[in-house]
């Protein structure tokens, strides 16, 4: 028999749907989703196993010019990805306009990297047939490009004719060597979900900057026989920020801790109570010492 193993970084611009489009071909959602850009912060694995292959999806952020130190380490982390991964995968909004600069990047891509480059345009759902094929063969004019998949993560169309693509283009292994065990489908713990999964309800509650200015810090997790008791701070950048974040009487709190609650105890299968905190720490975006304590590593494949 042979085998396949290896690492696919998932790239593009922010909101492009890259997290989207890795919990649909893992079957699980490993990463937050939002319609806000720069969603993602982390590279996030999400990993496929089945008998003969394992394909170890890099969710990625968004590549965005960098305003500060969390962008610079968003920014490292995609290079990172790319610097590991046996295949690239770069996903474009397909209702979206695309520019000079995008095919730019596309193409320099491959130049700095030898590995097979698919273009995945994405949310096919959304456009017209006839504006989906101008794109696609604006795409596939690009020489660098290797292959180019339309897709939708919403409909799951082309989803397997992608996995198909990514498997023909790593090489056989006779040797069993995969990396992460069968039942592991993320390399990320519990608490970086829940934390995330608050993050995704503040994202989707709060409105402009304030979401982007969020980070959650679990503080404590106490499993009890028949509930978990879970206490987070989410850190805000400024005072007034604070305010907008817990609500007239508490009220955006509690809608953000409710619809959280509600996917952590599906998460975990069990009764939770989540007890939420607001925190200033100003402008720690901007620092080094602030990221540190909250847990950003630069994340090696
Ligand atoms: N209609 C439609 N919407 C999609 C599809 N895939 C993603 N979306 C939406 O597009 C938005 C962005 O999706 P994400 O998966 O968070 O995008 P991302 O590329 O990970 O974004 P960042 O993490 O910010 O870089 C969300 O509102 C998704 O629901 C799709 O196939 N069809
Ligand atoms: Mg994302």
């Amino acid at each position: 028999m042979n085998y396949k193993c290896g690492y696919i970084a998932i790239l593009g611009k922010p909101n492009a749907g890259k997290s989207t489009l890795v919990n649909c071909m893992v079957g699980e959602k490993v990463a937050i989703v939002s319609s806000k850009p720069q969603t993602t912060r982390n590279n996030i694995l999400g990993i496929l196993t089945k008998s003969n292959y394992q394909l170890i999806f890099v969710d990625t952020p968004g590549i965005h010019k960098s305003k500060n130190a969390l962008d610079k380490f968003m920014m490292k982390n995609v290079r990172s990805a790319i610097g590991g991964a046996s295949v690239n995968i770069y996903l474009i909004d397909s209702t979206k306009e695309i520019t000079g600069e995008e095919i730019d990047y596309v193409k320099n891509l491959k130049q700095k990297n030898e590995v097979p480059l698919i273009v995945c345009l994405s949310k096919t759902d959304l456009v017209k047939k006839q504006e989906l094929l101008i794109k696609l063969s604006q795409i596939a004019n690009i020489n660098e490009v290797d292959e180019v998949v339309p897709i939708s993560s919403y409909k799951a169309y082309n989803t397997n004719e992608l996995l198909e693509i990514i498997l023909k283009y790593l090489p056989n292994e006779k040797e069993k060597n995969f990396i992460y065990d069968n039942d592991y489908y993320t390399d990320k713990s519990i608490n970086f979900i829940v934390a995330e999964t608050i993050r995704e309800k503040a994202l989707l509650c709060l409105e402009q900057e304030i979401p982007h200015g969020i980070n959650v810090n679990i503080v404590s997790f106490i499993e009890k026989p028949n509930i978990t008791v879970i206490e987070a701070d989410i850190v805000c950048e400024r005072e007034s920020h604070k305010s907008i974040i817990i609500g007239k009487r508490g009220k955006k709190l509690k809608e953000i801790g409710e619809k959280a609650r509600i996917d952590i105890e599906k998460l975990l299968d069990k009764k939770v109570l989540l007890k939420l905190f607001v925190k200033t720490k100003k402008n720690w975006r901007d620092s080094e010492n602030y990221l540190k304590e909250f847990g950003y590593k630069k994340e090696n494949l």
